[in-house]
């Protein structure tokens, strides 16, 4: 080719037209600020997002680097397999055990953080227990009750009468916490926790041998065996997964969910707005953002001090506005009502608007390049957990400790105030703001079906026995900037409460929600089938339920157990109506949580891409043998019409194998003679 062709080749290349913010996010406060980064030269995510594309070896899940021989790359020939599939790295490993090394790993990698973040709250619970912090004391009595037994701890004592007392609750509180913090480094026996699942699905994990024995051991076991050279067999790999993502699920974010509700207080619901039009251009703009509650519950409370509301005021501002980002946002919203000021991928476009005086992390899905944007604007990144520091100069680090928690949280809000007189570029706030209700705990949800007197899921369940609502959506995780921002999320959810499926929401899809005005009462007569539209108007419930943030995936676990404890949907969760969903995922941690949705019975499809398709014989381990061994198994769906559909397609042969698939034909005839009454 001549040197003009190339050269003309590489200019054409350049001059590739960059896709419409309009392309880019599903909600217009995103699209405005994505189109003002651009304006200002300012880099982001859904730039880079279209400068690197991703590795197509990676994506199929089939480089190994677990050794310095390689990374072995074992894509998949153009012309597919035909024969015997001769591909293998240096050391023989197959495709197969190379992918599931990698969706071991990962596994790991998000059973490790949510378990992390779960031993953190269970060592602050044995500080609050032993009163070594003055910060943190115990809420919610009654839930501490309720989740003693589980750890075998006596809630009433005999006095020397004979007579039954109730035991003293810090000593009750004590023994939980210690009780709980065991549950990490325990070598044998079984992760306490783990026998609230229902009994069959208890006895069928040990039956396949997976009961997790401690929750670290579990997640050490994984990194061990993907080493180079030991466990060469995928069945068994993913068995070890199944260990791990349990301990995770039914332990290190179950106890995290219950202890952190023990501490700040159960959620019930409350209401509050969505999205990057919380911010406030006359009040001192706080955002937090990570996934600790620990941290943000002291700056809730540290940012209402009278004084620190005069010191803005000294500042030049009319108040302090708290917003939250990821999951923090959720865990603030649901016990204190504070905003959602966006999900994953808006980070870095709140610091855009030039309103936000500090952003404060601690841990897990904090963007490294939120210091590049931040260094564009006056905006002040505090670092605040010793494991997650960003080695940029303009990154303030105040540690933060459970012992000094509410001084170090009133630092940090000072440190945001006195920036508020710093800024320097134009204000730019989107006017784009939702009504949300949220704070549906799984005891919420039992209160609200049942009464306050007489909580209970047998309304719930009446209602998909009789067909109204067809089944349960779980439908949570992160955004992708590989596909639109919570286009998959909403386009998915829309589907399924059109066909009368309720969803059960966490995380950053909850927030997709949120944006979209979906966890309002209101909008179940706008977007849901007849069945559903009429269940939540009676009850007075929106048809997406937030139910907390990831770790509070847990939350939705006990909803599932309840329901086949309210009785008629069968006896294991792999009987009831109910399928998983993560239109958007990209973090290990979905990964972890998928995995023990399966391995608890659950259908659960995964949106935009998932790295097994290198390696089809585990692929279809994965998606289709794994349903005879736990009753639940893996999908992959990139269109989200067609994904909402397999979930229904699922829910409906649970229901058709229940008995209970002409009801529902019943309920639709109804409707429709309704309807063709109402018409006449
Ligand atoms: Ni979950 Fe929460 Fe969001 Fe994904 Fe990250 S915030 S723990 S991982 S991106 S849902």
């Amino acid at each position: 080719m001549a040197t003009e062709d190339v050269k003309a080749k590489t200019t054409k290349k350049k001059e590739k037209v960059a896709p419409k913010p309009a392309d880019l996010a599903l909600d217009v406060a995103s699209q405005e600020m994505i189109a003002r980064s651009r304006e200002m030269e300012i880099e982001t995510i859904f730039d880079r997002a279209q400068t690197m594309k991703p590795c197509n070896i990676g994506v199929q899940g089939t480089c190994c680097k677990n050794c310095a021989q390689g990374p072995c790359r074992l894509p998949l020939p153009k012309s597919g397999i035909e024969g015997k599939d001769t591909r293998k790295g240096l050391c023989g490993a197959t495709p197969e055990t190379i992918a599931a090394r990698n969706f071991a790993r990962m596994v790991a990698g998000g059973a490790a953080a949510h378990s992390d973040h779960g031993r953190g709250v269970a060592e602050t619970f044995l500080a609050a227990a032993r009163k070594e912090t003055h910060d943190y004391s115990i809420k919610d009595t009654k839930k501490l009750l309720e989740i003693a037994p589980d750890f075998g701890v006596e809630i009433t004592v005999e006095g020397e009468d004979g007579q039954v007392m109730d035991r003293d609750i810090d000593e009750i509180a004590l023994e939980v916490a210690e009780k709980a913090l065991a549950q990490w480094g325990q070598q044998q026996g079984e992760v306490m926790t783990v026998k609230r699942a229902p009994a069959p699905r208890y006895e069928l994990w040990k039956k396949l041998g997976v009961v997790p024995r401690g929750i670290d051991r579990e997640i050490v076991e994984i990194m061990h065996r993907t080493h180079i050279g030991v466990d060469q067999d995928y069945e068994n790999i993913v068995e070890q997964c199944s260990r791990a993502a349990i301990a995770d699920g039914w332990g290190g974010s179950m106890i995290a969910t219950d202890l952190q509700d023990i501490l700040f207080g159960c959620p019930y619901p409350v209401k509050s707005s969505a999205n990057l039009g919380i911010l406030k251009e006359d009040h001192v703009n706080i955002i937090i953002h990570g996934h600790e509650p620990l941290l943000s519950e002291m700056i809730v409370q540290a940012a209402e001090l009278p004084e620190m509301i005069e010191l803005a005021k000294k500042n030049g501002a009319k108040g302090i506005q708290l917003g939250g980002i990821c999951c923090t946002a959720n865990e603030i919203l649901m016990r204190h009502g504070v905003p959602l000021a966006g999900n994953f991928l808006q980070q870095e476009l709140a610091i855009v608007t030039g309103a936000v005086d500090a952003m404060v992390v601690d841990v897990q899905c904090i963007m490294e390049n939120i210091a590049n944007v931040a260094d564009c604007f006056h905006t002040k990144i505090i670092t605040t957990n010793p494991r997650a520091k960003i080695a940029s100069g303009h990154c303030l680090h105040i540690e933060f400790d459970e012992h000094t928690a509410f001084e170090d949280a009133k630092r940090i809000v000072q440190t945001a105030i006195e920036n508020f007189p710093n800024r320097e570029k134009e204000v730019i706030i989107p006017d784009q703001r939702h009504d949300l209700v949220a704070g549906f705990s799984y005891e919420a949800i039992n209160y609200h079906l049942g009464g306050t007197f007489r909580g209970s899921y047998v309304p719930l369940n009446d209602n998909i026995i009789n067909g109204r609502i067809r089944g349960i959506g779980g439908v949570v995780g992160c955004n992708n900037a590989r596909t639109m921002l919570d286009d998959g999320h909403i386009t998915v959810i829309k589907e399924l409460i059109k066909h009368d499926v309720i969803v059960l929401t966490t995380g950053c899809n909850a927030i997709a929600c949120a944006k979209a005005g979906l966890l309002t009462p209101e909008s179940a007569k706008v977007f849901c089938g007849p069945g559903l539209a009429e269940v939540c108007e009676t009850v007075g419930i929106p048809p997406v339920l937030h139910m907390g943030s990831c770790v509070d995936n847990s939350r939705i676990l006990m909803a599932a157990t309840e329901v086949v404890k309210a009785g008629g949907l069968g006896n294991d969760i792999s009987d009831v109506p109910v399928a998983g969903s993560a239109p958007e995922w990209m973090s290990e941690k979905a990964i972890s949580i998928g995995h023990y949705f399966v391995v608890s019975g659950v259908y659960t499809v995964f949106g935009v891409t998932f790295p097994v398709s290198g390696a089809p014989v585990f692929e279809d381990y994965l998606y289709n043998k794994l349903e005879g061994i736990y009753g639940g198994m893996w999908d992959l769906e990139a269109d989200p019409i067609k994904h909402a559909h397999k979930m229904i397609a699922h829910i409906d042969k649970k229901r058709k194998a229940l008995g209970i698939d002409k009801a529902r034909e019943r309920v639709l005839m109804d409707m429709a003679d309704r309807q063709k009454l109402e018409a006449a």
